[in-house]
């Protein structure tokens, strides 16, 4: 395989580690922190882990390594999205554990979760980790999607488990892969498997986080690659004059990434998902204000614009919400075929109004037709609409421009309106790492591995302190139960880690808030430009906006 010049510099880089885990193993020692309690339905949660709930928090500190000499064989697994640093998670991992004992082994078990289930694997050599070390992507050992999550794989894991002489497993996941950590974990503890889980937050969401774990690994890179294109986007835009940017964001239902990347970059608009839902803000009422934007920057000359748009977003919109509920009634099951089976649009269209209701279909009706087809056709495997691929951007500017029309016959409207559309997704997940990212994956893997020496058990690595310089990070643990609460799920309560939204009372939408008005009719924009790996630290390894701001 060629290899780039960068990807060569960054073999070489080391990654910074929190100060109390820099002075080698031996001098790494424990200090237990207080019991904790899941974030809501304590008694519950309780019953349901009745192995690993309410344990301390834990932090590492500098002093004699107490830990029991044991041979450890760990396996690792990458389950969910990809995300940049996660091939420094393991790269810390395997460092600490050949560092605390050459014996002990680390298997990686292929193709995410599924690996663990198939016995599919490899066993890590120096040789085979060096060529990994500060790179993005997953393809060290590959991710999926596979749920661990009943008694019949718990059964079949513990099994391989004992055919390898496996005493942990490292999951680093999202927070339905760390949900299932925790249950694995409980699993292994009721069973005395004698095995320990644990798991590393990884998401470029940005929604598994709490006062504990800062942020999931990933989201820094993601954010700083996205806001680099909506930084150049802007920058066209400025250029050229003419044109209306919509950029849609990944993100899934959470709109950190959105957020983030408009803190970076300060564009004319961005919707935020939660604040949609809060004020409960109709797809008219969410048109009328990207119009407002469009319609006074015209006021001024200035054809053109930038606006963010969060994947998520129409799952927040409360109408638009009930009218996916609806097509998925109206669709369940066999109805299906009865539609697909229709020969025209036209048939489909009078079998979607007779299904709908009059609210729903007034929704429906204002729709552009490519998006009102677009939701029969993606649909996941149990037949929903697949609200993530609905082309919201291309939704918002349809609407947008049709209210323009309106208001240039009333008068009020005399611009130009050329959109253009994107979607930054895939072009951030498997970046390489920035220093920020690389740091506390490698932080995280390292870790991981002293929780797993010190024989914690359903604990996530935690590593904090993070808008400081790594040399004042804080290592240590926080039981994966203080995360959960009991969640309604395909018509049963699951415990399940509480995913976080953006808070509408955090400093970061605060701070955008204030300053939205301005940005939507002035050209504030910041171009933020390529992430930078090697120069001075104000340039390379500061982090999110979104975490400067929190911790202020
Ligand atoms: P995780 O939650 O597994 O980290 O994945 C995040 C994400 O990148 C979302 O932002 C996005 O909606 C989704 O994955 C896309 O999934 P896929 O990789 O299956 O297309």
């Amino acid at each position: 395989m060629k290899l780039s010049s960068l990807q060569l510099a960054r073999y070489q880089y080391q990654p910074k580690l929190p100060g109390m885990l820099r002075n080698g193993i031996s001098e790494i020692c424990v200090k237990v922190g207080e019991p904790t309690q899941s974030v809501a339905d304590q008694e519950k949660i309780q019953a349901l882990f009745p192995n690993t709930y309410g344990k301390n928090e834990i932090t590492f500190q500098k002093g004699a390594n107490t830990s029991e000499a044991k041979k450890q064989v760990v396996g690792v697994i990458l389950s969910g999205g990809q995300a940049p640093g996660g091939h420094n998670v393991i790269c810390g991992l395997y460092d600490a554990l050949k560092a605390t004992n050459k014996e002990n082994i680390l298997y990686g078990f292929k193709g995410g979760p599924s690996g663990l289930l198939e016995d599919s694997y490899v066993i890590f050599d120096d040789a085979y980790i060096n060529s990994y070390r500060n790179t993005g992507g997953f393809d060290i050992i590959g991710s999926g999607r596979t749920k661990l999550e009943t008694e019949e794989q718990f059964a079949v894991v513990a099994e391989v488990c004992k055919k390898h002489g496996i005493t942990a497993i490292v999951i680093i996941g999202g927070d339905d892969s760390n949900t299932n950590a925790a249950v694995l974990a409980e699993y292994f503890a009721a069973h005395n498997t004698g095995v320990q889980v644990i798991g590393c937050p990884k998401t470029i969401d940005g929604d598994l986080k709490n006062e504990d774990i800062e942020c999931s690994f990933g989201f820094d890179t993601a954010t700083k690659t996205y806001a680099e294109i909506v930084g150049n986007i802007e920058r066209d835009a400025n250029s050229a004059k003419k044109y209306w940017h919509f950029v849609k964001v990944m993100g899934r239902s959470a709109s950190h990434v959105a957020l983030e990347t408009a803190l970076q970059t300060q564009p004319n608009i961005c919707l935020i998902g939660e604040e949609v839902a809060a004020k409960k803000m109709s797809l008219a009422q969410i048109t009328d204000y990207i119009a407002d934007s469009v319609a006074a920057r015209a006021a001024k000359g200035w054809n053109f614009g930038v606006a963010i748009i969060p994947e998520g977003i129409v799952e927040f919109v409360p109408e638009f919400s009930v009218l996916i509920a609806e097509i998925n009634e109206l669709l369940a099951g066999n109805k299906a075929d009865a539609f697909n089976a229709l020969p025209t649009w036209e048939d489909k269209y009078a079998f979607i109004k007779a299904g709908l209701t009059e609210a729903s279909m007034a929704v429906f009706e204002i729709l552009p037709q490519a998006i009102q087809q677009q939701l029969f056709l993606e649909r996941d495997p149990h037949g929903n609409v697949q609200v993530s691929l609905i082309e919201s951007e291309k939704l918002f500017s349809a609407m947008v421009k049709e209210n323009l029309a309106a208001r240039k016959k009333a008068g009020t409207y005399n611009g130009k309106f050329s959109p253009l559309h994107h979607f930054l997704g895939y072009e951030g997940r498997c970046a390489f790492p920035s220093n920020f990212d690389a740091d506390y994956c490698y932080s995280l893997g390292y870790n991981a591995f002293m929780l797993i020496q010190y024989g914690f058990n359903g604990y996530l690595s935690k590593v904090s302190n993070l808008s400081k310089p790594a040399e004042e990070w804080v290592a240590g643990g926080m039981p994966i139960t203080k995360m959960m609460n009991i969640e309604r799920r395909h018509g049963h309560d699951k415990p399940v880690i509480r995913k976080a939204l953006v808070e509408l009372d955090g400093k970061p939408f605060k701070f955008f808030e204030s300053k939205r008005e301005e940005w939507a009719v002035e050209t504030c924009y910041v171009y933020p430009g390529a992430i930078q790996y090697f120069g001075p630290a104000e340039v390379c390894d500061l982090t999110t906006r979104t975490l400067a701001l929190e911790k202020a």
